[in-house]
Order: C-alpha cells, then sequence, then structure tokens
C-alpha cells in the first residue's frame, strides 16, 4: 500500500455560518434550548436573519471545521461536500481551498433553486452558542460525490454523524465508509449532537461496534449513545466496543481511551467568548496530531489547544470574518 497523499479526508454538511450576538430572550422566544441545534426551512431562517443583527458570515459545517483547523495545523487534508454555485457557495468554497484544502465536489448549478446551507448561530454574552440550521444544498450530497480515489487516497476518511439525518447522504456515508475500508484505511465518526444520536441510536452503534476506527464524541452523546446518565459506565461500554474513543467533557478536560489504556487529560483554561466549533476543532488538533505519530495523550493536548484557540474568538474558523452582501 503506498503512502496516502492526504492525512485526512473530512466530509460533511458544507454549510455557511451566519453569526449573530442575541440576549437569551430571543432564544427562548423562538423556543429553542440554549445550546441545542434545531433544523428549519428557508421562509424560517430568512425571518430570523430580520430579527437579529449579523456580525459575520464565515465557512462553517462541522466537518469542514475540523479540515480547516487541521490545515492550519499542518496535516495534508481533504473535503467533501455539497455546495450551490451562489454567493454564499462560492465564499465556502474560496475559504476551503484558501487553505490548501483538496476540494474536488461539484457545486448544484444555481438555477437548480436550492441555495447554500446556513447555520444561524445565536451567540449569548456568555458564549453560548444556539444553532438554527437550513440544510438546502447538503441534502443533495450523493454515493455519486464520494470519489474513491479520494477516499482511497486519505490515511482517515472522518465523517459527521450528521449526515446521517438525510437519506442520500447516509447512503454516502456509508458508501465512504466501505471505500476507505477496502482500501485498509481508517474510518473516524462524530456522533455530531445528541439528536443525531437519538434518531440513529441504531446505526450508530452498529458503526462504532463494527466500522469505527476512531470515534469522537462529546460526554452528552456518549451517554445518550448508551442511554445511560453515568458517564463511567458509559465509558466501561464505550471501552469494549471501539479501539479508539476520544470524548470531551467541556471544562473537564477529556478522556481517551485507546491501547487498551484510559487516558484523562486536562483541559486547559480559556476566557470564552463563542464555544461554537470546540468539538470541531478538538478532533482536528487531535487528528492533525494522530498525522505526525504522536502519542494519544500528545493528540489530546493538540486538540485542547485547538478547541481553545477557536472559544476564544467569534465563529468556527481560524480564518478572518468575511461578510456577505
Ligand atoms: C445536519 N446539521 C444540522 C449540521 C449542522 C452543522 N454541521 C453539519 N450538519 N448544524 C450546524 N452545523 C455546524 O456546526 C458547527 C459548529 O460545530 C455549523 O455550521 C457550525 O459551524
Amino acid at each position: 500500500m503506498s503512502a496516502p497523499q492526504h492525512d485526512l479526508l473530512c466530509i460533511g454538511n458544507a454549510i455557511v455560518d451566519v453569526l449573530a450576538p442575541v440576549g437569551q430572550d430571543l432564544i427562548d422566544g423562538l423556543g429553542a434550548a440554549a445550546g441545542s441545534m434545531t433544523l428549519i426551512d428557508a421562509p424560517t431562517a430568512h425571518a430570523i436573519e430580520s430579527r437579529v443583527d449579523i456580525e459575520n458570515v464565515t465557512g462553517g459545517g462541522s466537518g469542514a471545521n475540523t479540515a480547516v483547523v487541521a490545515a492550519r495545523m499542518g496535516a495534508k487534508v481533504a473535503y467533501l461536500g455539497k455546495v450551490t454555485a451562489d454567493e454564499a457557495g462560492d465564499h465556502f468554497t474560496r475559504d476551503i481551498r484558501e487553505q490548501g484544502i483538496t476540494f474536488p465536489s461539484e457545486p448544484l448549478p444555481a438555477a437548480d433553486g436550492t441555495p447554500t446551507a446556513r447555520c444561524i448561530v445565536l451567540v449569548t454574552p456568555e458564549g453560548q452558542r444556539t444553532m438554527f440550521t437550513y440544510l438546502g444544498a447538503c441534502t443533495e450530497f450523493t454515493p455519486q460525490d464520494v470519489h474513491e480515489s479520494v477516499v482511497a487516497d486519505a490515511a482517515i476518511t472522518y465523517l459527521e454523524g450528521y449526515l446521517y439525518d438525510k437519506p442520500q447522504a447516509q447512503e454516502a456515508f456509508e458508501h465512504a465508509a466501505r471505500l476507505a475500508r477496502k482500501a485498509n484505511r481508517q474510518v473516524a465518526l462524530t456522533l455530531s449532537d445528541t439528536f443525531c444520536v437519538e434518531r440513529h441510536r441504531a446505526a450508530f452503534h452498529e458503526l462504532v461496534a463494527g466500522h469505527v476506527d476512531i470515534l469522537f464524541a462529546n460526554e452528552a452523546e456518549l451517554l445518550a449513545l448508551y442511554e445511560v446518565t453515568d458517564f463511567e459506565e458509559a465509558v466501561t461500554q464505550v471501552s469494549a466496543e471501539t479501539k479508539l474513543a476520544v470524548i470531551t467533557r467541556g471544562e473537564k478536560g477529556a478522556v481517551v481511551i485507546g491501547d487498551g489504556e484510559r487516558h484523562d487529560v486536562p483541559t486547559t483554561e480559556v476566557k470564552v467568548v463563542d464555544t461554537t466549533g470546540a468539538g470541531d476543532a478538538f478532533a482536528a488538533g487531535f487528528l492533525a496530531g494522530l498525522s505526525k505519530k504522536h502519542d494519544l495523550v500528545t493528540c489530546a493536548k493538540l486538540g485542547n489547544q485547538a478547541a481553545g484557540e477557536i472559544i476564544t474568538r467569534y465563529g468556527a474558523r481560524p480564518t478572518e470574518a468575511f461578510t456577505l452582501t
């Protein structure tokens, strides 16, 4: 087997983030739980946007954020995801390619009338983010968009659990996992969100137990996966199922279970401005560390460093903000 061209291939929903600072009252008024993610349609997206002061518009999408941060940390990265050839899609594409990331996905023609996905990220003064996502073009991501040569040429294929929410993207996800295994490469999965775990628990169990080499989850997602309330019990269960599990616990640090050992890695204290993308960045740091053959504790420290960098600033990317006109 020849050495792969990319250390990491991320596959996910290609989304543009619309960031707005708001008070808790606005989030309560929208009927959303603080820190949650709600799927919305295009008219609802417009309605929410008309009620807030948009601070900036940046590239987003969980897996794309991971791709960008990992590239910034020196990994060779590719990304697959679906945008439309509209203004937001052009911004997303430029942002990704400016980081030196290989992004071969064909955009949907603008004439199709399905816009690029957007995620309205409402951030409270405490730095907590609540998200409203319109998936748009992402729902058109299909197995044909998963290029076998790109998967075969990446040491690790990192898949968003979020992809599981739409039937065609789910097929694309499973196709990518199969291609990676066929090429003897590694598969990483992030559980993405408790709402995803609730909806796809059985499928995620099967993936974790049989097809995934590296599992990323936060504490709430792990508890939801095993339907338990005790973290230690969830750790016992995940240890029995996966080769390598990386669990983030916010200010309580991270737990890495791999090579038959458990490592508790404390977090570094930072001033929180906006937690959007903290988990994405942690995974990026960890994966960038693996690509450099670091040990698991060093990888987790790199994850902490990357997450720390992202939460001390507004938005989920280390790039300069850009504005949509
Ligand atoms: C399927 N859904 C809802 C999503 C997302 C998503 N990424 C993929 N699929 N909803 C929000 N995001 C992204 O999560 C990042 C923070 O972790 C946002 O675009 C944001 O950048």
